[in-house]
């Protein structure tokens, strides 16, 4: 791998954002994910080679770190920091549709809830993973996911519920959904959330975690 690819790697995996950020201790005062993605593109790297090669692979490794606990939320947050100082370097180049993305992501946390760390995280992990995420926020009704979703067709839907009373939520959001967009693929989860529940409210996939989701919307395009 191109040096500075493996180099953009390292600091999304240990969560080096830039320069003048502490975090990891041992990276101090190196170049972090920000200043060498601007490099990169400068020296001429392609922004889907660095997503590719260096923020997709290092995201896949600390989703892995993070489902084995081998690390936790604060390192995973520090990664993702990392991943989006990098992404906004990438980020004009796939909005003018010179690089292409997956597809779409639509996600957010049911209605009635407003538990948004877990979200967060598999939004970072699935544009990480190369896909547009549109994040809808908290507490977002069955509404606003149809409207999302009739101005993105095709997209893959995400919902996150981290209570036993707002998981009824996401059982109406997923009915009606499935009605109008029967082909539309729904992927929820959240603590409360189980395999067996997804099932029973016709979703078509539940992951306990961010790597999950990846993989289950990598499956879905290759
Ligand atoms: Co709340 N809360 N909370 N809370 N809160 C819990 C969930 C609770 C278990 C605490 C407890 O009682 N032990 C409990 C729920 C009980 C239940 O229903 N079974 C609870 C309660 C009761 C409440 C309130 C009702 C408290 C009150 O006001 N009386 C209230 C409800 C507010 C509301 O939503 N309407 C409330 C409020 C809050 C805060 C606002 C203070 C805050 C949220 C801040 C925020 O999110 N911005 C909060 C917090 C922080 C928690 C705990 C402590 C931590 C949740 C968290 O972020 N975990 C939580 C107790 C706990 O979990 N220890 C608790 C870390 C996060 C990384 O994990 O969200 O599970 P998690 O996400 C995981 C997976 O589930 C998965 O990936 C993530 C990474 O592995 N995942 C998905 C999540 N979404 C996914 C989607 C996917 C795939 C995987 O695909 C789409």
């Amino acid at each position: 791998m191109n040096e500075i690819l493996e180099k953009i790697a390292l600091c999304v995996e240990f969560g080096k954002i830039n320069k003048v950020s502490p975090y990891p201790p041992n990276m101090k005062d190196q170049d972090g994910a920000d200043e060498l993605t601007r490099q990169a593109l400068d020296g001429g790297v392609r922004p889907d080679e660095i997503l590719e090669n260096a923020l997709v692979p290092a995201m896949a490794k600390v989703g892995d770190k993070f489902s084995r606990k081998e690390i936790y939320v604060p390192q995973m947050l520090m990664a993702a920091k990392a991943m989006n100082s990098a992404m906004a370097h990438l980020k004009p180049f796939f909005q003018s549709g010179e690089t292409k993305r997956k597809g779409k992501f639509i996600v957010g946390t049911v209605a009635g809830d407003l538990h948004d760390i877990g979200k967060n995280l598999v939004a970072m992990m699935i544009e990480g993973g190369g896909w547009e995420v549109i994040d809808l926020g908290v507490d977002v009704g069955t509404d606003k996911f149809m409207s999302a979703l009739d101005a993105n067709p095709g997209a893959v839907i995400g919902l996150s519920a981290l209570l036993t009373t707002t998981m009824e939520n996401m059982k109406q959001t997923v009915t009606a959904i499935k009605e109008k967009h029967k082909h539309s693929k729904i992927l929820v989860g959240g603590a409360p959330v189980t395999m067996e529940y997804c099932q029973k409210i016709g979703a078509d996939f539940y992951s306990p975690d961010p790597q999950g989701a990846v993989n289950y919307l990598k499956a879905l395009v290759s």
